[in-house]
């Protein structure tokens, strides 16, 4: 009976279970079966989306004895288990990735086929949970596919919001935003724990009262009480037993009904607190890196973290452990400040539910929490109104004032007489309004601080948290921030990964850094044209797809100029197309000059109530519309706005990029990461000295990076040397050139305001160096377009971009956090240690 036969890279045996089993046989009886009982329907008249759903269970399915097997090891066993705080994750699809990680693709491609289906067609079905804004919650997912590839006990706590990052349509060259309804079908990936809860407490007032035993006790005696649910989802390692588990509240009215309020036929009452309960997780806050004071998303923010730690206590008790080892249990990261209000939770749950002294609290809290800092901007620092914060959350502004009062008192010794110090450190900040300034409790409550990369960990110490430097430099430490490899080279690049495996074998997958295996062939003629092929091919299918949305046709022989993230003043899309537009001037002066024909190809959502970056990607558009159309161009120059970015877009349009476009001020990007996406994909990157760029320039080697710009240090120099962007207009012809025509309606139907606002921005307030990076970037360009030209060579700095990528693993990120923070080790999975079936 157990019999072994070989199908494709795995063993089977020849009596599977239909539930577990990978033969293409098994799977294809799972997809039919699921057909019939789980959409209820017959082939005739499924639906694409039936199918997907059929599929998708039957992938689930085969996850579950990894995850319930990885559940039950982390809950009896006594190893520490991460949990890493974020209000975003921006994960993807998980079909195709979940098949990777169980290495089962080729056999559900095959059963598929023999079903009369297609997997790409099912898989490009599959609408992506947008949980997230940018590179802040994508490297949340990142790093949760790692914990589990490295096998380390893990739990992601986050908040379900039921609408996501909203979709971004183009209308008239403007972005107009939809919402994302990205539950409407079902989501097969997530389990419901509708037992598993917790309330949150919301709004009124402390009672405080002494105890028969004379202990000083509160009593938190909230207006709202709020009901979290559990979410489960098993996040997969790759070709590892382990399935750790993201774990996403969804806010609902404890009781859906207020009957009192019914009867006395007030209507909107009664159904007014469910409202008000599920509009806590209904919406995620579109800004990425702009604070919203909202008081929705402090209660976001307070109802994710208290629900999370509530549920960390409860599995540490109900092991039978003391609450005093809570933090021999569980690591506590916290993904920016968002979470950091988690700080005081513990204090209070410690203290006021679990009746713990103040010191002993204390001392658990600090050695529970990490603190990772993602920005430097200083409108991304939250702060909280101190009125609003007491009136959301009066115990834990009670128990600030007191951590507070503790930490002044120390600090006041510690710094004698330097008052500014003083006053910096405080956890409330003074100005117009009082308020509670959340890096300082994060800061204050953590035994460890890293920033995202390394220049950014060394700024972060010489200016927002200097103070916290100064403090406890012993708490400071970068760890440089990497991708998954498996999203973004296995699953996005499949024929480039091919490529790489029959060289160097698929080792990479797991360690990159044995990419370096390819250096010995970049020099090579047969390598290299493989390796182009390979490009040409991804830039085909992009082109493609640009066609095909956009109606837009361009030439995958020319150069593919990308730069996709999201859209913001200091990330400087608009000296990209500063850059187009010289080039577009040069070849109006002269239209036959030999040129690289280009394809400028950007991507990205603007806040929607950021103006000057939506007016970047109306500028962008209008720029394109004039390009495009121009028969002096004749082709050569074409420039493409793809709409709604995301991580399925993104598949697609890293694997396709030659040039990849890192142009932000130095100083203002803390990492990056699509900068690591793209090299590892092999484009060549243009880029300044600024947040990982400066890691990938030293590893890729300097003559395989365009660099131009001023850095971090020279940007600090001519600001305090009072900068005048127009001295810079006035002396540079093709500048000013460019921005005239732009003021002159040129790309606007002749309406000289439309991006008067931008213009003038530049003129006179240049707070991101545009012009003062100008030349240099055009030089760059430059340089970048003659390497281009030699296409030998060019193949060989794009295979030594991906050579020399190893370092950016996410792997490699994850495993500095444990080791150096987190304490944890690998606990791999025994998966025969569960049986579910029985027979
Ligand atoms: C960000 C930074 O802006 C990025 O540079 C960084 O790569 C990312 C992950 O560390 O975090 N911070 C932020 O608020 N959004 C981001 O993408």
């Amino acid at each position: 009976e157990n019999k072994s036969n070989t199908s494709g890279s795995h063993q089977y045996t020849e009596r599977e279970d239909s539930r577990t089993g990978l033969s293409v046989e098994t799977l294809k009886k799972a997809i039919s079966n699921n057909l019939f009982y789980v959409q209820a329907k017959y082939p005739e008249i499924a639906t694409r989306n039936d199918y997907y759903m059929a599929l998708a269970y039957a992938v689930r399915d085969r996850l579950l004895q990894r995850w319930v097997a990885s559940v039950k090891q982390y809950i009896q066993g006594k190893e520490r288990v991460v949990s890493y705080l974020s209000a975003e994750y921006l994960l993807g699809p998980h079909l195709a990735n979940n098949l990777i990680n169980l290495g089962i693709y080729k056999e559900v491609e095959q059963a598929c086929e023999e079903l009369g289906l297609n997997l790409d067609w099912l898989i490009e079905k599959e609408v992506e949970p947008g949980l997230g804004n940018g590179g802040l919650g994508r490297l949340a997912a990142c790093y949760m596919d790692s914990l589990a590839t490295l096998e380390v006990p893990a739990i992601g706590y986050g908040i379900r919001y039921q609408f996501g990052i909203f979709e971004q349509d183009i209308r008239d060259g403007w972005q107009v935003e939809d919402t994302d309804n990205w539950l409407r079908r079902g989501n097969p990936w997530e389990i419901a724990r509708r037992e598993l809860s917790h309330d949150v407490k919301l709004g009124g007032h402390i009672q405080h009262y002494i105890d028969r035993s004379g202990k000083f006790c509160s009593n938190w005696i909230p207006e709202l009480v709020v009901k979290g649910v559990a979410y489960d989802t098993p996040i997969l390692g790759y070709k590892v037993n382990t399935a750790n588990t993201l774990r996403l509240w969804k806010s609902e009215a404890p009781h859906s009904f207020d009957f009192q309020s019914f009867n006395a036929g007030e209507y909107n009452n009664a159904v007014n607190q469910k409202i008000i309960c599920e509009n806590i997780s209904k919406v995620l806050y579109p800004n990425d890196e702009q604070r919203e004071g909202k008081i929705l998303r402090l209660q976001q923010q307070y109802f994710f973290v208290s629900c999370s730690l509530q549920d960390m206590i409860n599995i540490h008790l109900n092991q039978g452990e003391k609450i005093e080892d809570f933090d021999k249990k569980f690591a506590v990261q916290l993904n920016d400040t968002h979470p950091a209000i988690g700080v005081v939770e513990l204090m209070r749950l410690l203290m006021d539910e679990h009746l713990l002294d103040w010191d002993t609290s204390w001392n658990i809290t600090t050695k529970t929490f990490a603190y990772t800092n993602h920005t430097l901007l200083p409108e991304a620092l939250e702060t909280w109104d101190l009125e609003l914060f007491g009136s959301v959350l009066p115990r834990h502004l009670e128990l600030i004032y007191e951590i507070n009062r503790r930490f002044l008192d120390f600090v006041t010794v510690r710094f004698f007489g330097d008052n500014q110090k003083i006053s910096n450190l405080s956890l409330i900040g003074e100005g117009k309004r009082k308020h509670v300034r959340m890096a300082n409790l994060a800061c204050l409550g953590s035994h460890a601080i890293n920033g995202v990369a390394a220049l950014h960990s060394d700024l972060l110490k010489k200016t927002v948290l200097h103070d916290w430097y100064e403090l406890s430099p012993e708490k400071f430490s970068n760890k440089t921030n990497g991708v998954t490899p498996r999203r973004w080279i296995v699953l996005s690049n499949p024929n480039l990964t091919k490529l790489i495996s029959e060289k160097i074998g698929e080792g990479w997958i797991k360690d990159l850094e044995e990419l370096r295996g390819l250096e010995k062939y970049a020099d090579d003629p047969e390598f290299q044209q493989a390796w182009m092929k390979v490009k040409l091919d991804q830039k085909k299918a992009l082109a493609k797809k640009i066609q095909k949305r956009l109606g837009v046709k361009v030439d995958p022989e020319s150069m593919f100029d990308i730069q996709v993230k999201r859209i913001h003043e200091y990330k400087r899309q608009h000296l990209n197309v500063l850059h187009v537009i010289a080039l577009y001037n040069r070849i109006k002066k002269n239209p036959d000059l030999e040129i690289v024909p280009r394809t400028f190809i950007f991507a990205g959502k603007s806040a929607p109530g950021y103006r000057k970056a939506k007016l970047i990607i109306k500028l962008i558009n209008s720029v394109g519309e004039v390009v495009n159309n121009d028969p002096d161009v004749r082709g050569r120059l074409k420039v493409v706005f793809y709409p709604n970015y995301n991580v399925t877009n993104a598949q697609k349009i890293y694997p396709a990029a030659d040039l990849s476009e890192q142009i932000s001020t130095a100083g203002k990007e803390a990492s990056g990461t699509g900068n690591m996406k793209l090299s590892l994909n092999g484009a060549l990157t243009i880029g300044t000295l600024d947040g990982a760029n400066v890691e990938i320039r030293e590893c890729v080697g300097e003559e395989n990076f365009f660099l131009f710009g001023l850095t971090a240090d020279e940007v600090a120099q001519t600001k305090a040397a009072g900068y005048k962007s127009k001295e810079y207009y006035e002396s540079n012809a093709v500048l000013k050139e460019a921005i005239d025509q732009i003021n002159s309606g040129y790309f606007s139907h002749l309406d000289v305001n439309t991006f008067k606002e931008l213009t003038d921005s530049l003129m006179y307030d240049d707070q991101y160096l545009l012009f003062a990076d100008f030349q240099s970037y055009i030089e760059a360009q430059e340089k970048a377009a003659e390497a281009f030209k030699h296409k030998e060579m060019w193949a060989k700095m794009s295979i030594l971009n991906t050579a020399r990528m190893g370092k950016f693993s996410s792997d490699r990120s994850i495993k500095e956090y444990c080791d150096e923070i987190w304490k944890v080790k690998s606990v791999p999975v025994e998966i025969d240690s569960i049986k579910i079936i029985e027979k």
